[in-house]
């Protein structure tokens, strides 16, 4: 048995009833592997910093889990069934998870599976931007998907992306957490989370989708950029990691099942809703041009509808937006 799977079924045992004792033979019976070796992964999950109590005479029992997002827990205690559910690839440390990602998935790396890290030293943004990514501070998660869909429909699969982190934001905290289009997360004004999608493609045929997810959750506010913020910032309180991965990887487990069955049509109601751009005054950057107007919509593709003052419409696909009254709020502050 490979030793995730091993520690992963152990800690699906001692995690049944927290409070019971569970016995070495038991785990041994359960996983068909011998006592000593029991008692080996048992050593290696103290080490990775589970505090398991042994008894001669009662077995195993877990105390405390670290804060870490190893990923036994994961399979267990998700609701979808797809992501994150078999395959997670854990480090401790690297570059970028979506790099990771990208190269697991060219080596015929299953749907579903994630790619996660505790610190990236090179985590990247859109265009060559950069992700701050401070140790343990946040979740930093890649996503494999193979959708059998036509490319162009691909792009909402980052707003239902942003969705997800909204949604779990929102299920869990007193926060009203809204997307930004196309692939940030803000709450109260500032960014908590940002989106990047990565595509290999044949002119006929996706190869696979990179999904990668960056999620302030205990960053302090000096390890963020100014226009970032985190869920430990907003709460005032220190957060669990799992639970939120856990609730997280449900949400986008759910939307990219909606979006295999109905594409866009429900996803789009539920971006709307969330959105914090329409009926507001933007401003588009879009490489060298800019656009001005009022946000009116989210088509059915998943672009942006921007009405100029002179009533011409605007569909626009990809770009950076900012609010104008942020622009208003970035003046007076200098
Ligand atoms: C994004 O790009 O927002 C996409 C971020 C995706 C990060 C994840 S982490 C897991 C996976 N692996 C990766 O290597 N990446 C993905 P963009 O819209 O270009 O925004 C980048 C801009 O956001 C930067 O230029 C900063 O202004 C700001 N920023 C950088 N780090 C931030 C942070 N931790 N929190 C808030 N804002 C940040």
């Amino acid at each position: 048995m490979k030793e995730f799977e091993a520690k992963k079924k152990i800690i699906g045992m001692l995690t049944k009833d927290k409070d019971d004792f569970v016995s070495g033979e038991a785990i041994s019976r359960e996983l068909e592997i011998s006592r000593a070796c029991v008692w080996k992964y048992i050593g290696m999950l103290r080490e990775e910093g589970y505090q398991i109590e042994a008894s001669p005479r009662r077995g195993y029992h877990i105390g405390a889990f670290p804060d870490k997002l190893y990923g036994y827990e994961l399979e267990n205690h998700l609701k979808g069934t797809l992501i994150g559910k078999k395959h997670v690839h854990y480090y401790d440390v690297l570059g970028s998870t979506n790099t990771k990602a990208y190269e697991l998935a060219e080596k015929g790396e299953e749907e579903g599976a994630i790619v996660i890290a505790e610190e990236q030293t090179s985590g990247k943004g859109r265009l060559g931007r950069k992700w701050f990514s401070p140790k343990s501070g946040g979740i930093y998660l890649s996503v494999i998907l193979r959708p059998r869909a036509e490319i162009d429909t691909l792009p909402v699969l980052s707003l239902a992306a942003g969705a997800a982190v909204a949604e779990a934001v929102n299920e869990l905290f007193d926060l009203d957490a809204k997307i930004k289009w196309p692939n940030d997360v803000f709450v109260n004004g500032k960014k908590i989370a940002g989106i990047l999608a990565e595509i290999k493609a044949q002119p006929d045929k996706i190869d696979f989708l990179i999904l990668g997810l960056g999620i302030n959750i205990n960053s302090l506010e000096k390890e963020l950029p100014l226009e970032g913020t985190s869920l430990r910032v907003e709460t005032g309180r220190d957060i669990d990691r799992l639970n939120f991965l856990k609730c997280l990887l449900s949400h986008l487990d759910k939307n990219y099942n909606e979006f295999k069955l109905n594409g866009f049509v429900s996803l789009r109601t539920e971006c709307k809703r969330l959105s914090m751009l329409l009926d507001k005054d933007v401003k588009v950057n879009i490489l060298n041009k800019v656009i001005e107007g009022k946000a009116v919509d989210i088509d059915e593709k998943g672009a942006l509808m921007v009405e100029g003052k002179n009533g011409k419409k605007h569909r626009i696909f990809s770009g950076d937006v900012t609010l104008c009254r942020e622009k208003l709020k970035a003046s007076k502050g200098r």
